[in-house]
Order: C-alpha cells, then sequence, then structure tokens
C-alpha cells in the first residue's frame, strides 16, 4: 500500500486509500456525500463537478459565471486546513473532482496515488502561469497540479490597540497581549512560526530545535485565545482579537472591513506557500475539472479572483490586470522566507508535538 499523505493527523496515517472498485460504488451516493438530497442529484441530469477548497478564497461570481457558460452544476465545500481536507480524504470522503492542496503535499499525495496525472494538452491556458512558479520549490509536480494563489504567514494586528507594532513571533510569548491573540489551528503553521523565532527552519526535523518550539508553544498557549485560521478575520475586524498569526491575504480582506488593520511578516521571517488546484485519481468528473481548470486559468478569472481574496496570483497575465497586484516578495524578503516542504515521516513530529500542545 503506497504512504499515507504526511500532513495526515497520525489517526489517519493507517487510513487505507480508497480502491477505485469502491470509489465507483460510492459514487452513487456522491450527491448525499455533498449534501445534496439525493433525489435532486438523480433527477438534476446536468453535468457535475464538486470542488473541496479553502474557505473565502474565490470570487463570488466565478462560480455561478463558470456554470452559465458550461452548464455544469457545481458544488463547493470548503476547509480551513490541509489537514482538515487530508483528514476528510483518509475518512472516505467520495465524489470531489477539484482540491486545493499547498503545494508541499503534491510528493505525498502524488505518492500515494491520490492524484490524477493531468494530461499533456488538457489545459489551453496553462502556460498562463508566471515561471517563477513553474520552479521546484513552489510546485514539485507540475504534472498533477495548477498553482493558484501565492501568500505568506504572518501577523495582523490592530493599530489602535497596539502602540508599537509586533514585529517579533515573540509577541505571542508576551502576557502584556493575553487573551487578546490568537495562533493558527495548523501544525506546521505554529511550530514553524516558533521555529523561526529561534532562527530556525519552518521545515527543521532537528529533535532539539522542535523541543524547543514545543517549549515555546506552551509558553505562548496560556496567552491565546484560541487557535484559529482564516476565521479569525471577523474577530480582528470586530475588535475581540488584537493580534493574529494571519495569512497575508485573510489580513487584506480583514483590513479591507476595518483600515485599524496592518499585516507584516516578522523580522525572524516565515513561510512563503503557495496552493494549487489538482484533481482527484478518483475524481468522478474529470472532463468537467479540466474544464475548470482551464477555466480558471483564464487571465481574467485569475485576476477576479486575486482581487477578491487579497492573494497574489500565479497567473501572470492576471497579475498585469491587476491594478494593485500583490507584490512579489523582494530578495531581501526572500532571503527570510520559506516555502513548506514536505517533511515525510518526520511530519509525525510535528503532529506528535502539536497534539500535546493543543492539550496544554
Ligand atoms: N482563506 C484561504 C487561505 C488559504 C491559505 N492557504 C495556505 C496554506 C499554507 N499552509
Amino acid at each position: 500500500m503506497p504512504p499515507a499523505p504526511s500532513d495526515s493527523p497520525p489517526s489517519d496515517r493507517t487510513a487505507p486509500a480508497l480502491s477505485r472498485r469502491d470509489f465507483v460504488r460510492a459514487t452513487a451516493a456522491a450527491g448525499a456525500a455533498v449534501g445534496l438530497a439525493p433525489w435532486v442529484a438523480a433527477c438534476d441530469r446536468r453535468p457535475r463537478l464538486n470542488v473541496y477548497m479553502w474557505s473565502d478564497y474565490i470570487a463570488p461570481e466565478t462560480v455561478p459565471d463558470f456554470e452559465r457558460e458550461t452548464g455544469i452544476r457545481v458544488t463547493v465545500d470548503t476547509y480551513e486546513s490541509n489537514a482538515e481536507m487530508l483528514a476528510k480524504l483518509f475518512a472516505g470522503a467520495q465524489g470531489y473532482d477539484i482540491l486545493f492542496p499547498t503545494s508541499y503535499l503534491l510528493p505525498s499525495l502524488v505518492e500515494a496515488g491520490l492524484l490524477l496525472q493531468i494530461p499533456d494538452g488538457a489545459l489551453a491556458n496553462r502556460d498562463n502561469i508566471a515561471p517563477m512558479f513553474q520552479a521546484p520549490s513552489a510546485n514539485p509536480h507540475p504534472d498533477f497540479a495548477v498553482p493558484y494563489e501565492w501568500g505568506t504567514s504572518g501577523i495582523a494586528w490592530r493599530r489602535d490597540k497596539l502602540a508599537t507594532p509586533p514585529d517579533s513571533w515573540g509577541v505571542f510569548l508576551d502576557p502584556a497581549y493575553a487573551g487578546t491573540m490568537t495562533m493558527m489551528d495548523d501544525a506546521r503553521e505554529v511550530l514553524g512560526a516558533m521555529l523561526r523565532y529561534r532562527g530556525h527552519s519552518v521545515n527543521s526535523t532537528d529533535p532539539g530545535q522542535l523541543q524547543q518550539a514545543k517549549t515555546d508553544a506552551l509558553a505562548a498557549r496560556p496567552n491565546l485565545l484560541a487557535y484559529i485560521s482564516a476565521p479569525v478575520r471577523g474577530q480582528i475586524v470586530a475588535g475581540d482579537v488584537w493580534v493574529a498569526q494571519m495569512w497575508n491575504g485573510d489580513a487584506a480582506q480583514a483590513a479591507a472591513e476595518s483600515p485599524e488593520i496592518s499585516y507584516a511578516v516578522p523580522r525572524e521571517g516565515s513561510s512563503i506557500w503557495m496552493d494549487t488546484m489538482a484533481i482527484p485519481s478518483n475524481a468522478p468528473n474529470v472532463r468537467e475539472a479540466l474544464q475548470f481548470l482551464d477555466y480558471m486559468l483564464r487571465p481574467e478569472v485569475a485576476a477576479r479572483n486575486a482581487t477578491v481574496t487579497g492573494y497574489g496570483t500565479a497567473n501572470a497575465p492576471g497579475t498585469a490586470l491587476l491594478a494593485d497586484p500583490v507584490p512579489y516578495p523582494t530578495a531581501e524578503e526572500l532571503t527570510r522566507l520559506e516555502f513548506y516542504r514536505d517533511l515525510g515521516e518526520d511530519t509525525q513530529l510535528y503532529y506528535q508535538i502539536w497534539t500535546e500542545v493543543k492539550a496544554g
């Protein structure tokens, strides 16, 4: 049996990948799996597409426009972390045609046989991807996944609550802000931040460095209101949260609602990442999935999505359409930003520590 993707939580590591036969049998229940009454799925004979993606990560008109143009009926389910997406897949979720894995997951997903190789020539708009996002550090498997949007992980804060900008990951260890801060609900993000705080790589597998990251994360824990990722947006906009570990685009969406919110990458550095679009190997609607990927690769569609999400688009002509694109990090900033890498079996160490940190 191929290895499970290494980002999955420990309890999912041994879950078997679905066989194609299991999948085909279960596809009859696909309507139920995506929350539709079976009779609705049975009566609606339009071609279908089931997308499973990050929350708040697409312009509201994109899917309706695609449905109007193609006659394909699209269902979108959302998730808040790679671990949540993988856990659902390994729990036997059925019927998804498109996933949005962050690129560091691709080696494990491909090795486990969970992704479909995109046929040569299937995507007319594929050349729209900027060369920098074709590099192996950004996309280790261009044959299985199409770059979507990229971003950074940093700190968002309310300028009306903090006298000085929090320019270090150490702010989360500062009891002065206890009860007003949050970190992401994500092992790689929280431990990655604590690793950078001590000058280490977000991809460290050194047991001593990881133990120190655990000690720091445990010291930060009593100061935190919660571990919460993108949905913290509403709380920082409302003023209940003053300092939050956030992704830049979600912070930009928050700042659009409340101009008192700023975002920065701390001085110790952080992660840069790219989310991709990929087709599961057992997708029931491959033709429609390829149509969707090619549609998402259109410059005007990519630009509209990036305008709404606040992230950078990997689409070169799409970026050219934007009045105010997210600037690609400067050479100096890139010395402090690392792409997450697939850590193979060592990811288990992260999950073990993360479980202990969350338990307190
Ligand atoms: N609301 C959309 C957030 C997308 C974040 N993807 C980044 C994953 C890096 N671990």
